[in-house]
């Protein structure tokens, strides 16, 4: 290969600078450096090779970033980022300080919508293009969205409405390679698809342009127009069009010569007000690497591994991961009870459903990246007798926040919410920290919110949960457990009741799920210290044991609540309402996570730098401790 392109290229406009034949040079340099970075350092390795084309193509024929480009999600990423002066930043992607796995406005003025959650890009890009035509600038909005992201509720609404606005400067960039993480799921998929795979299809359309160019020099205007409708007819752009979008497809997204031929058209049809467009670009996730091309479903997100062989680094054997355990303890209970059902929206993997899914295919559904949809189908289960377990990311749940209100809580019905990711989620980021959910299920009427304090407590209170009639949500964190024994029976918790862990009088620290332990260890360095210290598993955020709280903070002189969770709205503020509903004028400390962005990092080292664990937990008690005594004298 001559003198490499990549270092001389700090924007897209260096790329432009560069003679067409010069590219195909830059997509394979991109595409060496991505799996070189990304088998260091881990990352979105499948998607983002499998990208590489359609975003080099993209940023050498639009004027970016005048000309928007809206990544969903963000994951297949990573040659805008090389493109957009980010190469170095590699090196600590998803660390402390380093740049992040998704994309943020705040890193680079070519990210221009923060992402993370799929299914964002084609409102957003909507948007831009709308309020560039109210400021009378001449530019346009490119969404690039993948066939899993496609499968989310917001890309159907903002299709439709831009399609009602017959928005000329749209484009949406359908990048189908079949998969999501895993295989993607639903109708729209397997139309693309099947559609593609029609060899009538292909004959069809070959017969159909011979045979009418074969006609009189009058019909051409016809026979041109027939093909097209015949084109159309038979590929899988009439959906598209149907919704008033002009389709330009299938293309092979893999091709640099055909990228770039049709993204420099589809920019000539923008400027001459033909959009919305939606170009169709087929292709291989983890193209032109072997190992990742062959399976794609294990490349998506990796750890580091050795390009040669493709190995990753064998895991350090160690306790079992919440997920797993979770997962175990459902299939368990599905076996004694027939209601059960599991429900992903695209995390069969992520959640461990994976393994429910093997031992119950009929009573596990993947709804595709659909979260809202996957709420309200549990809801619909449970009005009819069966017992749903949807487990979805706390950050995921974000999104279906209406459906849990008013079709499960407000109805009372009996859905199970697996809550997986809650708390500081590391590497992902500011995007995908599980930080909110008890403030937003907390809130709600008939809920019943709990975390364990380990995976074995994990396992009871989803036998609590299910057992449990109504609403119940149970929160754990990513990662693996601590390594406790698994006790053989699972038993139901009292709803609403607290474990006092080890008494004390000086003050007591009320734990929150994760947040156990630590405070046990605190406690323990803190009465070698001539402290007495409670710790109450308070396990429950709604409804809390409010009578054993008084108790404690009758008599000690100091509370401290902890969790792995927003300060505002979580644990300790329900704490703080019950005590005040008591009269009682107890001193509280609430530990947790400020009102601030939390970002990527090391989950270990970020909890630290938050207070949130043991020995800030200790320092905060004998801060507490001090200021009650300081009070009293
Ligand atoms: C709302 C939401 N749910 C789940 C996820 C997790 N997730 C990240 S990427 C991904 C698959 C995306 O598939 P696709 O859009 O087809 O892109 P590909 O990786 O195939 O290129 C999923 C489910 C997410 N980011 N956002």
């Amino acid at each position: 290969m001559s003198e490499a392109l990549l270092p001389g290229i700090r924007s897209p406009e260096d790329l432009r600078r560069l003679p067409r034949e010069a590219l195909a040079q830059v997509a394979e340099e991109i595409r060496a450096e991505i799996v070189e970075r990304v088998s260091r350092s881990g990352g979105h390795l499948a998607s983002s090779l499998g990208a590489v084309e359609l975003l080099v193509a993209i940023h050498a024929c639009f004027d970016t970033p005048r000309d928007r480009i809206v990544l969903d999600v963000g994951h297949q990423g990573y040659a805008h980022k090389m493109l957009t002066g980010r190469r170095e930043g590699f090196d600590r992607i998803g660390k402390a300080g380093g740049i992040a796995k998704f994309l943020r406005r705040s890193e680079s003025p070519y990210d221009h919508f923060g992402a993370g959650h799929a299914g964002t890009s084609i409102s957003a890009a909507l948007g831009m293009a709308r309020a560039m035509q109210h400021q009378g600038r001449g530019h346009c909005a490119i969404a690039l969205i993948g066939d899993g992201g496609m499968t989310a509720g917001m890309a159907f609404e903002a299709l439709n409405h831009a399609g009602h606005l017959r928005q000329r400067n749209l484009v949406v960039v359908l990048n189908d390679n079949e998969m999501s993480i895993s295989p993607n799921v639903g109708a729209l998929s397997s139309y693309l698809s099947r559609k593609l795979s029609m060899p009538l299809v292909r004959r069809m359309k070959g017969f159909a342009r011979e045979f009418l160019g074969s006609l009189p020099g009058d019909m051409l205007h016809w026979a041109h127009k027939a093909e097209e409708s015949l084109k159309v007819f038979f590929s899988p752009g009439m959906l598209f069009e149907a919704l008033s979008f002009r389709y330009v497809g299938p293309i092979q997204g893999n091709r640099l010569d055909v990228v770039l031929e049709t993204f420099a058209n589809v920019r000539q049809m923008v400027l001459s007000g033909e959009g919305p467009i939606l170009v169709h670009a087929v292709t291989a996730k983890g193209f032109g690497y072997e190992p990742a091309q062959q399976d794609p479903f294990r490349y998506h997100g990796v750890g580091a591994f050795e390009i040669e062989s493709g190995a990753f680094r064998p895991a350090r054997p160690g306790p079992p991961r919440y997920q797993d355990v979770f997962a175990d303890a459902l299939i368990r209970l599905a076996r004694e009870d027939e209601r059960i059902v599991g429900i992903t929206a695209a995390m069969a993997d992520g959640t461990g459903l994976d393994r429910f899914r093997d031992v119950f295919p009929d009573r596990f559904y993947d709804v595709g990246i659909a979260e809202q949809h996957a709420v309200t189908f549990a809801a619909g289960l449970a009005t009819e007798g069966m017992k749903p377990v949807p487990a979805i990311y706390s950050t995921f749940l974000q999104r279906a926040y209406d459906q849990v209100v008013h079709d499960v809580c407000l109805q009372n019905l009996d859905v199970t919410f697996a809550l997986d990711r809650a708390g500081v989620v590391g590497a992902d980021g500011a995007t995908h920290q599980g930080l909110y959910d008890l403030a937003y299920l907390r809130a709600l009427p008939n809920m019943v919110v709990m975390a364990p304090k380990d995976e074995n407590e994990l396992r009871h209170m989803l036998a609590t949960a299910i057992a449990h009639p109504g609403p119940a949500a149970l929160r754990f964190p990513r990662g693996a457990g601590f390594g406790v024994p698994l006790d053989p029976e699972l038993k139901a918790i009292p709803i609403g009741q607290a474990e006092l862990l080890r008494d004390g009088t000086d003050a007591a620290v009320l734990a929150f799920g994760t947040m156990v332990h630590p405070a046990l260890e605190a406690a323990a360095e803190l009465a070698a210290e001539g402290l007495s210290v409670a710790v109450l598993n308070a396990r429950f955020a709604k409804p809390i044991d409010r009578e054993r709280i008084a108790g404690l903070a009758r008599r000690c002189a100091a509370l401290v609540t902890v969790e792995e969770h927003s300060a505002a709205g979580g644990f300790g503020s329900a704490v703080l309402e019950a005590l005040a509903a008591e009269g009682l004028d107890a001193r509280v400390r609430c530990l947790g996570v400020p009102d601030a962005l939390i970002e990527h990092g090391d989950p270990a080292a970020l909890l630290a730098e938050l207070g949130l664990d043991a020995a800030g937990i200790a320092r905060a008690v004998r801060e507490a401790v001090a200021a009650a005594r300081g009070r009293r004298a």
